[in-house]
């Protein structure tokens, strides 16, 4: 994995919907470790033309750096893209500002971007992204945010939680929730159905009922600690911060966590096949449903990723 940059401009239409949607396109190229705030900016070079909003979007992303910049490149056209002028007004501006530690040098791609360190619109959000940028000899970008302070950029603050996400039920991951029920359901259905056992006798049922007491009492931790701003969905109750304290602060979902080592657990106890089978497919699905939410969740608070990279066991402490 590979820690990208990438700088977000728009100038033209629905700017802040334009730069929203393409975060979501960037997130699957790879896992979207930070997004800075919205920045609104005044047109450096080109025609004259209205304001810009930037932003800078930071990834961990296998992808080669020139097919992580074609990519964009795709991005950009799903947004009717022109390339007409150059520095014209666009409706979406994608850069691959830094590529790791990479110096990139070829007919379509050059990166560091050879503008980065000339431009407040990019070093301000960049920093904010990511603070510890630097260029690959080692020169922190902060170190530049004294000569562009003369040009115009106004920081907006965090802008994704204002725009919101897709509004209904879908949109804010019902049909996970819905999913996850479902799942649970049949998982107990086949734990009480018998049919092939688990070979081995007192093995089995003697780890099964310890990880079926570990995993409930890692996911009641984790229900007791929330306490009245438990909810089903993917985002705090209104008002409500991030935990960082208890089980939280060891395990980043400790619920679905203790959910699925419980119902491993249970399935090893009662020794049935099918059970464990569909209890260890369910941790592939609440693998899933928890990095969807981290995904959302560094879109809409850009905190979130502090307390990611300080909690780094997702699901289950030492183990996942
Ligand atoms: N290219 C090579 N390396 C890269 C890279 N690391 N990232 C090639 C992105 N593109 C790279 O880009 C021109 C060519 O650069 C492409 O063929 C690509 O393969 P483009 O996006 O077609 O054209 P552009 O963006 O107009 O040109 P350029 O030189 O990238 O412009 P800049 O420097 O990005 O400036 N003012 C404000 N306030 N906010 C802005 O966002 N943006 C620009 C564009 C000007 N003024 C602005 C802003
Ligand atoms: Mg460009």
């Amino acid at each position: 994995m590979t820690r990208a940059a990438i700088a977000l401009g728009s100038n033209l239409g629905d700017r802040r919907r334009h730069l929203l949607e393409a975060v979501e396109s960037i997130a699957d190229l790879g896992v979207l470790v930070k997004v800075s705030g919205l920045y609104e900016t005044a047109p450096v070079g080109g025609p004259e033309q209205d304001d810009y909003l930037n932003a800078v979007a930071v990834i961990d992303t296998t992808l080669p750096a020139e097919r992580l910049l074609l990519a964009l490149h795709e991005i950009e056209a799903d947004h009717d893209r022109e390339r007409t002028v150059r520095w014209g007004a666009r409706t979406l501006d994608l850069d691959l500002l830094l590529y790791g530690a990479d110096r990139v040098d070829t007919e379509i791609c050059t990166v560091p971007h050879p503008r980065l360190t000339e431009r407040r619109f990019v070093v301000e959000p960049l920093l904010e992204a990511w603070p510890d940028a630097r260029l690959p000899d080692g020169t922190r970008v902060a170190r530049f945010t004294d000569s562009v302070g003369d040009q115009e950029v106004t920081n907006l603050g965090e802008f994704w939680s204002e725009t919101g996400d897709p509004a209904g039920f879908g949109g804010r991951g019902g049909w996970w929730v819905v999913a996850q029920f479902i799942l649970i359901g049949v998982v107990m259905w086949a734990i009480g159905l018998g049919g092939p056992e688990i070979p081995g006798e007192g093995l089995p049922r003697a780890v099964g009922a310890v990880a079926a007491l570990m995993g409930g009492v890692q996911a009641a931790l984790g229900i007791l600690q929330l306490g009245d701003r438990l909810t089903p969905f993917p985002e705090p109750l209104d008002g409500g911060g991030i935990i960082h304290g208890g089980i939280y602060s060891i395990v980043r979902h400790p619920i679905y966590g203790g959910i699925v080592m419980g119902l491993v657990g249970l399935a090893l106890f009662q020794r049935s096949l099918l059970a464990l089978g569909l209890a260890l497919a369910s941790g592939v699905f609440f693998w899933r449903k928890a990095a969807g939410e981290e995904e959302r969740l560094v879109r809409r608070f850009p905190h979130y990723s502090d307390y990611q990279a300080e909690t780094r066991a997702r699901l289950v402490p030492w183990v996942l």
